[in-house]
């Protein structure tokens, strides 16, 4: 392009450039119109999240299984991942994110996953409850509430969507409680209240995480509990479990996801329920992209 540009002369060029981009075609933003150019637009970096989230493991496994050699993926937050996306997708540049839903991200933006024929990632899955083995016997009530405790990808959607445009965490949860009275007494019903056990709730930052918690924390206070969120990483997480210095977390992703915490834990947690199902982890992309398989990183 450049060099054409020198050899057309700025009107020609822009001539060419509008030519392209009507056909769909104009790579100017390295939008991808070749695997090769998406990998070097990116400097083959996909935008990842917190080193012990499962889907930071399951993109090893994807380089890995693709033969990615050249890619690599970069640590962060939920919160880096998702401030790189709205960057990028303003400036309608590329980008490839270790991507989640449910998620407020698919909301905001025009995104697609990468399909995934290799199943490095999986396929649907869900998000279940643990706690540690004890509970059951000290904080019966909780543990009701909490082996009851499920909801929609649209319920999570709402908090999530309310927390990501401004409104405080216990709002936007606290006004998702108050209209939806009849899914909550749901989890609630028959447990008698308790007056001021304390829980101590383990989450990691994770936008639909973020979401799930502090509902629960709202449900579980309602019925008289003194509620500690506390946040930590993914390992941390299923650790605390596991020895008991974290009550319960609604943030397992299973059978894929966290499959490693799972295995290495097995029998030093219980596990209370499904709190949602048809959840899914992949690498997502902007619509804009011309890519739609994690087959066209390949070199
Ligand atoms: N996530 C969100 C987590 C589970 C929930 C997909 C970022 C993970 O990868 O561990």
């Amino acid at each position: 392009m450049d060099f054409k540009k020198k050899l057309f002369g700025f009107g020609a060029a822009a001539l060419l450039a509008v030519g392209l981009a009507a056909c769909g075609n104009d790579d100017k933003a390295g939008t991808g119109s070749s695997s090769d150019s998406v990998g070097e637009s990116l400097d083959y970096k996909i935008t990842g999240i917190d080193p012990g989230a499962g889907i930071m493991e399951a993109t090893d496994r994807a380089i890995e299984d693709y033969g990615l050699d050249k890619w690599e993926v970069t640590t962060g937050s939920g919160a880096t991942m998702t401030a790189a996306l709205k960057k990028a997708y303003d400036a309608e540049k590329p980008i490839i994110i270790t991507g989640w839903t449910p998620h407020w991200k698919f909301a905001k933006f025009d995104l697609k996953y990468l399909d995934d024929p290799k199943g490095s990632y999986g396929g649907e899955e869900q998000i279940r409850t643990i706690a540690r083995t004890g509970l059951a016997a000290d904080l019966p009530e909780a543990h009701q509430i909490l082996s009851n405790f499920n909801w929609s990808e649209a319920d999570m959607g709402e908090v999530m969507v309310a927390i990501q445009e401004g409104e405080k965490e216990e709002v936007a949860a606290q006004n998702w409680i108050d209209a939806n009275a009849e899914k909550v007494a749901e989890w609630t019903d028959g447990v008698d209240k308790v007056s001021g056990d304390k829980i101590n709730l383990a989450y990691v930052a994770w936008d639909s995480e973020i979401a799930s918690h502090n509902v629960m924390k709202l449900v579980l206070e309602e019925v008289g509990y003194d509620v500690t969120l506390t946040q930590v990483e993914a390992g941390p997480l299923w650790s605390a479990i596991a020895d008991g210095s974290a009550d319960a977390s609604l943030a397992a992703w299973l059978p894929v996801t966290h499959k490693t915490y799972a295995d290495k834990f097995d029998g030093q947690f219980e596990e209370l329920g499904i709190n949602m199902e048809g959840v899914k982890i992949g690498l997502v992309v902007p619509e804009y992209m011309d890519i739609d398989s994690i087959e066209d990183l390949k070199e």
